[in-house]
């Protein structure tokens, strides 16, 4: 029971209620956050990201979910949030993670270059050994039983080309049809870093190999295989963090989040520490009861690396109703790429390129992001939505999404460097996913820009999300009424607090 009742109003004098046991405090909001963006400094985000650098040099030089560094990370972030006023919560989660100690692969006696695909079951020790299948090479290979054209691949160690379906689809009508292995070779230069997906997936040994190796060993059917895979499964429990501030509707909620875990080779830094700590700053500068008219909420994932573990449970553990609290959800991943480039995601698809345009309002919040770089002289690119970070489960389930990155394997051309600076002919983040990922390789300006720039969208929302859901504040709505007036539009919200907590 609270000793002062106090009726939730959404004006600028937004009052806070902190209540313990019976005791309630009462602390006024701050004011609003003026320009958000020009606040955000960037020898400030930069802090953040040395002290994660720390934190990975403490603890086995990475900060991967579910070891150590990942939890001081997690103490971190939390103690900062709380510190500015936020309610923090550190939702725990588990999954299945998978642990590859040993690859090998040989043909007719000869090593042979390759990969596991994730998730691939084990072999016994000492590995397989059974003769060379090619599946035949058509419009969708190996993607269906009659792909196989009567060739029988019992006992056998498969080789299909990659396209048309997933790696999975391939390895499960292999395993249907009797085969001991699959050898999946690539359909493009470069390597295959292929995964089945999920756990449940794995039927039998699979591995991944170049395309050039491939076309070789589609020359020798018959040949020996011997591939010896030794992984192993095992329960991570980690978690995720979300804070909210105590200020701004609850129904209306402008989300943003940054996936707080490295992979187990580095540190980390660019990817993603440089989202988190451009995030984190901009809700320290922000504050937990800032005067908003929609509450702001701001997640750190974990296990992003594992595959979007955390934010996809995160989406999958809220209600129908729950998820129609979201307003919108906008992601921060690789922010500070050595060689910057500088992408929004194509909301609208106007590219046309891989998968199509985001949830409906994800084209405006492209066009705010876009604003905001143009803003500080920069002219970005599109992105595609290809379910490569955190937005994929929001996108989902029909929320719109947005954000920025600075790119990470994918090369630079002659005509991004004319525009952005930097080198042509190197990836992005030449560290990417390496033990170079690390506070020495940071593009300072790149992250200042984005940091901004972030803050600045998150800030325009907090106010306001009518061009990206239609939603209208108190104010926007009386200006609908000019007749009528205020007095009008506060009844309405007065009758619409009583019904809907707005
Ligand atoms: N940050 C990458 C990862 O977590 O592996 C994914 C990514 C690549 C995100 C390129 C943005 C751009
Ligand atoms: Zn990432």
């Amino acid at each position: 029971m609270s000793l002062r009742t106090i009726t939730p109003r959404r004006s600028a004098a937004v009052l806070v209620a902190t209540c313990a046991a019976a005791l309630c405090t009462v602390t006024p909001a701050t004011a609003a956050p003026a320009d958000l963006g020009s606040q955000i400094n960037g020898n400030a985000v930069n802090r953040h990201l040395i002290a994660l650098q720390r934190i990975a040099d403490q603890n086995d030089g990475n900060r991967a979910s579910g070891l150590p560094g990942y939890e001081a990370s997690v103490d971190y972030v939390v103690g900062k949030l709380r510190g500015a006023g936020f309610d923090v919560t550190t939702p725990e989660f588990t999954y299945q993670a998978y642990y590859l100690d040993s690859f090998s692969l040989a043909v007719a006696g000869q090593p042979t270059e390759g990969d596991v695909l994730e998730y691939s079951p084990a072999t016994p020790q000492g590995g397989i050994t059974a003769p060379l299948a090619v599946a035949p090479v058509d419009d969708t290979p190996g993607c269906e039983a009659t792909d196989y054209d009567g060739t029988d691949i019992t006992g056998a160690v498969v080789l299909v080309q990659r396209g048309s379906c997933t790696f999975a689809d391939k390895q499960r009508v292999a395993a249907d049809l009797g085969a001991a292995g699959a050898i999946i070779y690539n359909n493009v230069d470069g390597p295959l870093n292929g995964t089945l997906g999920d756990p449940e997936a794995a039927r039998i040994p699979s591995a991944g190999v170049t395309k050039q190796v491939g076309e070789a060993l589609a020359g020798q059917p018959g040949a020996e295989v011997k591939l010896d895979i030794q992984a192993r499964l095992e329960t991570v429990t980690t978690r995720n963090v979300v804070a909210q501030t105590r200020t701004g509707r609850t129904d209306n909620v402008v989300m943003a989040g940054a996936h707080l875990d490295s992979v187990p080779e580095g540190a980390g830094i660019n990817d993603n520490g440089t989202g988190s700590a451009g995030l984190l700053e901009t809700a320290l500068r922000l504050g937990g009861n800032p005067a908003v008219n929609n509450a702001v909420r701001f997640a750190f994932w974990g296990a992003e690396e594992s595959g979007l573990v955390g934010s996809t449970k995160y989406v999958q553990s809220l209600t129908f109703e729950q998820q129609l609290d979201i307003a919108l959800y906008l992601n921060f991943d690789m922010i500070g790429s050595p060689n910057a480039g500088y992408f929004a995601y194509d909301g609208d698809d106007s590219d046309g390129v891989g998968s199509g345009p985001g949830p409906q309002g994800s084209a405006q919040i492209e066009q705010d992001l876009v604003a905001a770089m143009a803003g500080q002289g920069v002219a970005v690119e599109g992105d595609d939505f290809d379910g490569r970070s955190d937005y994929g489960e929001f996108i989902a389930v029909g929320i719109p999404s947005g954000g920025l990155n600075t790119g990470a394997e994918v090369v630079k051309t002659d005509e991004q460097a004319a525009k952005w600076g930097g080198t042509a002919g190197i990836a992005f983040d030449p560290n990417y996913h390496t033990v170079n990922d690390n506070l020495a390789n940071v593009d300072r300006v790149a992250l200042e820009r984005n940091a901004k720039a972030l803050a600045a969208v998150i800030e325009g929302y907090s106010r306001s999300t009518e061009g990206v859901n239609g939603m209208l504040t108190r104010a926007e709505r009386a200006q609908l009424r000019p007749a009528q007036g205020a007095v009008m539009a506060q009844r309405l919200d007065a009758a619409s607090a009583n019904h809907n907590r707005s």
